[in-house]
């Protein structure tokens, strides 16, 4: 929203915030959990369809393209960030850095430390020729990949030499949303394996 310019009120709701099992967001969300957006009475749950939602309906031209072909090139890596990338660096942020130290599953995390490093070796390669997912200007298609970047490179483990990821990286620091809402403290998460 910070992208589009676009006003909003923010709640915090889960983890300390609790809030998930109020009727009156349940009524929103069914599955109890956030991100959910109210846009004039339009509720979406889900983030990526909250970021296509936002994408397509106020920022064509600035993240968003109304040509198939174009908007294509965002839009896979978007999914593919949700059935490859996430998962991925899910099993290392939460068999690692979530899971206190005694009881950690050192094959599991070794497994997971290699996957994300694989997958961001294939962005590597796909950022060598242009400074965006989707090519030359930011769109919707860096955001969940892009999100996943600071934990990742904040968790100061053994990495993959990735000059054009890190490049990428250094690209979306540059933005003021990406510094307000995703380069966020997370130490009170070490070792806590409850929301
Ligand atoms: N696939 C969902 C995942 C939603 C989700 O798991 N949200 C977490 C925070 S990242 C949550 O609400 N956790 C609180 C809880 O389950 O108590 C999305 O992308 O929106």
């Amino acid at each position: 929203m910070d992208e589009l310019s676009l006003d909003y009120d923010h709640t915090e709701l889960g983890g300390d915030f609790g809030g998930l099992d109020d009727p009156n967001f349940r009524a929103m969300n069914p599955h109890g959990k956030v991100p959910v957006i109210d846009d004039g009475g339009t509720v979406v749950w889900e983030s990526h369809a909250i970021l296509r939602y936002l994408a397509s309906r106020y920022g064509e031209g600035i993240v968003w393209s109304a040509d198939p072909r174009e908007q294509s090139f965002s839009d896979r890596w978007m999914d593919w960030s949700l059935s490859r990338l996430q998962p991925d660096f899910m099993d290392l942020f939460w068999g690692y850095y979530r899971t206190p130290e005694p009881k950690r599953n050192w094959d599991f995390i070794k497994d997971a430390q290699q996957r994300c490093a694989d997958d961001f070796v294939l962005l590597d390669t796909h950022l060598a020729g242009q400074p965006f997912l989707a090519g030359e200007t930011f769109t919707v298609g860096d955001v969940p990949a892009g999100t996943a970047l600071f934990r990742y490179f904040s968790l100061e483990i053994e990495y993959p030499d990735v000059p054009n990821v890190r490049a990428w990286y250094a690209r979306l620091q540059e933005r003021p949303g990406y510094r307000a809402h995703v380069m966020l403290p997370f130490d009170d998460m070490k070792g806590k394996e409850t929301f």
